[in-house]
């Protein structure tokens, strides 16, 4: 497991560029068409975009299943930022890189980076002490 420490650069898809669903006219709200992710595609225009036959070629779409029957619990996509603004609480604001909301990429990598092995037996993790 790694935890990082410090600040750490907004430009998911690395294209020096502020990517956010929010298009003009910008208002902070999910307008029609706008639930398309960071990439500002749907699955069609990915799929041209990207000249692949994928049904998700961005690998952005959001979904989860959290019925209890049958143990359906899945939470694989639950980040994901195509169509998370119809069936969530959280997905009613345009998805953006700008995680801080100052208005800019901020493309700074900055940070310490702390390794914590998992492995649960004693002999191959020293961080493990009385059992
Ligand atoms: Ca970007
Ligand atoms: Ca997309
Ligand atoms: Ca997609
Ligand atoms: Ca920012």
């Amino acid at each position: 497991m790694y935890i990082d420490l410090g600040k750490i650069s907004e430009d998911v898809i690395p294209n020096n560029r502020l990517d956010s669903e929010d298009k003009a006219p910008q208002n902070e709200l999910i307008d029609e068409g706008e639930d398309t992710g960071l990439d500002g595609y749907f699955d069609p225009q990915e799929q041209t975009v990207f000249g692949s036959q994928k049904s998700d070629p961005s690998n952005d779409n959001f979904a989860y299943n959290n019925s209890p029957l049958f143990d359906l619990y899945n939470y694989f996509n639950i980040n994901g930022t195509e169509g998370n603004a119809q069936l969530t609480d959280i997905g009613r604001v345009p998805d953006t890189e700008d995680l801080n909301r100052n208005g800019v990429l901020d493309q700074a990598n900055s940070y310490f980076r702390y390794e914590i092995p998992i492995d649960t037996t004693a002999a191959n993790n020293p961080y493990i002490h009385g059992g």
